[in-house]
């Protein structure tokens, strides 16, 4: 009793003494002190880095959770309309020096470890990288927190919690290896974990009608679902948001006893581990039929207990909005419908117009491959009770359909219904038996299945096999799937893309039919990225500079104060303290280099940068052939002639290749090769190197970003959404290289053309120059020829790199025939490289390029985003904490 008594007494005293905005350094370290005397993850005798990691840690996390609490009991009391963001992934990056910041703590927490021996940057750099995403739809996700939260909306986010984040990339010689990422080895300090926070969840089983005659689905496998909350602190505001992350888990009575105690070990825990496994990993490997019900799992999972969650937290609709990230918690829609049906007992009218008015879609993507379908008989098995009310929202959108088009134009009819209805492959609906009569091809519905109908063709194969008796093989029949994106059309109320272009090209291309019915739903909300952590954090130069020079560092909460750069961007004291900022960036990063590829370059040369995953349609593969190229001609020339004709240059490349994706780890693979032989030409020297930083994640980016001055955004046009590090780059006073796709076309409109460098075929040429390949048309540039030569003649090791070089060539087909337009793009990509050079050579022209990128990117602060679904969406307010 006296222990705890003892521990109470210091606790209080830690608390009474830290006001959360306005804490000293002195009690702000015994706060550190006491946690690293009293949290049981360290042995008591040393108190080194690790040790001084969490205790920091866990003495601002008591911080946020007495504004957390204090955030929701406000909402609570008056009960205000708040928005869930739902999302299969969140890339938070380091949570330790970003709340800290939040908190504008950065110096009292300096100072406080210093008195315990530690600097804030060795402790900060101790937190492990949590990477529950893959990229930038996880990322945004992130950001979008982090405005809720600073621009004091009543907001939550909803994700999973796994146990292994994004693989950890090495680079070997053969390329990438994959590691597990352990991101909770050590425990992770910002958790919580609500063991009164759980619901059930159910896969499998059957659909049976209860005693008072409603439909309930019973049997199959039940697990549990537990919340454990992450504090969202917002920037200089109390207002602290949740992000809830689910782990699974067996109900507790799964755990077979006696099988254990007979010697069944493995057997008795069997039940655990299939409950637990759900969790194990972002994105599970998905080829397998396993892979599959795993993933669709995963997505049910958050779906059921993020809703079941909600329901409890605020009447539906009036006080709620949620928001599916992608397709990927799509399930919400049929999940919402049976909650309210079967256990609130609504009509499905009722439901189906309250579910409608609850749910929003964002689109990120408009690659086919990329748009989600299930297949139906998985979903069947696994979710039985969603798909019988799939098969009725999608019943009832064949009615719309007949009812908006008629059945007097049967091909038109059809062709709506084949590119709009939810399920794909199916039958019609019994009750549109005779709809489309074409006499040429009468569909068989079901109700004409079960009467014994045939079609046509069958008929015809009945009658050859008479004349015949030849054994036709059966018809391959296509797959049932399930199209989660028409799903999402149909049931959310609203749909956005995340950049202008791309917002047209879904309404104009992807859901053309859906724009028809509903012009209304579609809209436009062109990503950001949070100046906090982008800039403010990342870049304290940068910061400091901006601040002194706008006079305010209001700039952090009200980015169009940027603009007022622009008046400085030709003054020389400006132009050289901006100078002197980058190269500080600069030298971070030659270190950074050193040590994880032992390279040593010269921060005098100029820093062009590409991260991003590595994707056949971001293009690497030009970035790369045009390193190639520089090489290439660098070798034709003298020694004298090279100094004058090329800027040195150290070219960086980041990303992580998915681990299935043969093409992509071929790229990464090409990459280092030509790093290896590039880099150790005495003739080459610093004129050129070529570094692939090995796992690459938030914190190298937020190293990266700021030291790099040119950085390249060169997807085929019309196939990146929007891309958000290109905005992160602008803000980071970095010159763009890019095609005119995502939002490069939006930061080039702001910053001005005379500062982006543009190349490249645009969007709506890309079809026709497909064709003109198709059709043998296409001539290649010279110089492309003359690279894939020099790449074929073993410069760069004994490997010919067939199929990655093989890729762009040929004529027809996808993969090949260079369906990414690399050819195509080269000469205008060379020429553009080229004028870069000359841009760079003029130091104060560049230094101008680069504070107007900065000037200019205001617009692309997630919180003008956030501002945007909350109007536009949402319907939510604003409410400051008293
Ligand atoms: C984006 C994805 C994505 N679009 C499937 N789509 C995934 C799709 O695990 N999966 O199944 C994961 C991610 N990610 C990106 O979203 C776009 O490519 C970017 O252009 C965009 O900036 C970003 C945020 O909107």
């Amino acid at each position: 009793a006296k222990v705890t008594d003892a521990v109470l007494d210091s606790e209080q005293e830690v608390f009474s003494s830290m006001n959360p905005f306005a804490p000293d350094a002195a009690s702000v370290a015994s706060s550190i002190k006491y946690h690293a005397e009293f949290t049981p993850l360290f042995s008591p005798e040393k108190f080194e880095l690790p040790k001084a990691f969490f205790a920091t840690a866990q003495s601002v996390r008591d911080a946020l959770i007495m504004n957390w609490n204090a955030t929701y009991e406000y909402y609570n009391r008056v009960n205000v309309k708040q928005a869930y963001y739902l999302s299969m992934e969140f890339l938070q990056g380091r949570a330790l020096s970003n709340a800290v910041g939040n908190l504008g703590l950065n110096s009292t927490y300096g100072d406080a470890l210093k008195r315990l021996g530690f600097d804030l940057e060795s402790v900060v750099s101790q937190e492990p990288d949590p990477a529950l995403g893959n990229g930038g739809l996880g990322r945004l996700a992130s950001c979008f927190l982090d405005s809720m939260a600073t621009l004091n909306y009543p907001a939550w986010g909803y994700g999973l919690r796994y146990k292994y984040g994004l693989f950890k990339q090495r680079i070997t010689k053969d390329g990438q290896e994959e590691a597990a990422e352990d991101w909770l080895e050590l425990s992770n300090p910002w958790e919580i974990v609500r063991n009164d926070v759980s619901y059930p969840i159910k896969f499998y089983g059957k659909v049976v009608f209860g005693s008072d005659g409603k439909k309930r689905w019973i049997g199959g496998e039940d697990i549990v679902a537990v919340a454990y909350d992450v504090p969202i602190p917002g920037y200089k505001t109390k207002t602290t948001i949740n992000l809830r992350l689910w782990s699974t888990k067996a109900p507790s009575e799964d755990f077979d006893l006696s099988s254990y105690n007979s010697g069944k070990h493995t057997e008795a825990a069997e039940a655990l581990f299939n409950a637990e496994k759900i969790c194990f990993v972002l994105y599970p490997g998905d080829e397998s039929n396993e892979g599959k019900a795993l993933r669709l799992k995963q997505q049910y999972t958050l779906c059921s207990a993020s809703l079941q969650d909600i329901c409890q937290l605020g009447r539906i609709p009036e006080k709620v909005a949620v928001q599916m990230n992608d397709t990927h918690p799509t399930l919400c829609i049929p999940e919402l419908m049976r909650i309210l049906m079967d256990l609130k007992g609504l009509s499905w009218e009722d439901a189906w117009k309250i579910t409608q008015r609850t749910v929003a879609y964002t689109n990120h993507t408009v690659l086919p491959e990329a748009l989600e379908k299930w297949s139906l008989e998985l979903m069947e098995k696994l979710l039985p009770r969603h798909v019988e009310i799939i098969e009725k929202i999608d019943e009832e959108l064949v009615r719309t359909i007949v009812s908006e088009y008629g059945t007097a134009d049967p091909d038109l009819l059809e062709e709506k219904l084949k590119a709009m209805r939810i399920l794909e492959n199916v039958e019609l609906p019994s009750a549109f038996a005779d709809v489309i009569v074409k006499p040429e091809n009468k569909p068989v519905t079901a109700k004409d299945a079960q009467n014994g109908v045939k079609t046509e063709q069958e008929e015809e194969k009945i009658a050859g096999e008479e004349e015949e008796e030849e054994v036709i093989p059966e018809p391959i029949k296509p797959p049932k799937m399930v199209r989660m994106a028409n799903l999402a059309v149909v049931g959310g109320h609203a749909v956005n893309g995340v950049a202008e272009i791309h917002s047209e090209i879904v309404k104009q291309d992807v859901f053309n039919d859906f724009v028809q019915l509903w012009p209304e739903k579609f809209q436009n909300k062109t990503n950001g990225v949070t100046p906090r952590r982008w800039i403010r954090f990342c870049n304290p130069y940068l910061s400091d500079i901006i601040t002194n020079w706008i006079g305010t560092e209001d700039w952090v909460l009200n980015t169009e104060k940027l603009a007022e750069l622009r008046k400085f961007a030709d003054n020389e004291d400006l132009q050289s303290e901006w100078r002197a900022a980058k190269k500080k960036n600069k030298l971070k990063v030659v270190a950074l280099i050193k040590e994880r590829t032992g390279y040593t370059v010269s921060p005098d040369a100029m820093f062009d940068i590409q991260i991003k995953r590595i994707h056949e349609y971001k293009r690497q593969l030009l970035n790369i052939l045009g390193i190639v190229y520089r090489y290439k001609k660098m070798k034709e020339m003298s020694a004298s002639e090279r100094e004058k004709a090329y800027v040195p240059r150290v070219c960086i490349f980041g990303g992580k290749a998915f681990a299935t994706y043969v093409q992509a780890k071929r790229i990464v693979k090409f990459i280092t090769d030509v790093a290896s032989t590039i880099n150790h030409d005495p003739e080459i020297g610093d004129l050129l190197k070529v570094i692939f930083v090995p796992d690459y994640n938030v914190s190298v980016a937020e190293l990266l970003i700021p030291a790099s001055e040119l950085s390249q955004h060169i997807s085929t046009a019309g196939m990146e959404a929007s891309g958000t590090s290109n905005m992160k780059f602008s803000m980071n006073g970095c010159v763009l290289i890019g095609t005119l796709d995502g939002a490069n076309v939006e930061i080039r409109e702001e910053v001005g053309e005379e500062n982006f460098f543009l190349f490249g075929a645009k969007a709506d040429e890309i079809v026709n120059f497909r064709k003109e390949r198709a059709e043998g048309k296409f001539v290649p540039d010279p110089t492309f020829e003359g690279v894939k030569k020099f790449v074929r003649s073993g410069v760069f090791g004994s490997n010919s790199y067939d199929e990655l070089i093989g890729s762009l060539e040929g004529n027809e087909g996808f993969g090949r025939a260079d369906y990414f337009l690399v050819g195509k793009d080269f000469p205008s990509y060379i020429e553009c490289q080229e004028k870069v050079d000359e841009a760079y050579r003029d130091q104060k022209r560049w230094t101008r390029m680069s504070i107007l990128n900065t000037a200019g990117s205001f617009k692309f602060s997630s919180d003008r985003t956030i501002h945007e679904y909350a109007k536009d969406i949402w319907n939510i307010k604003q409410v400051e904490l008293p």
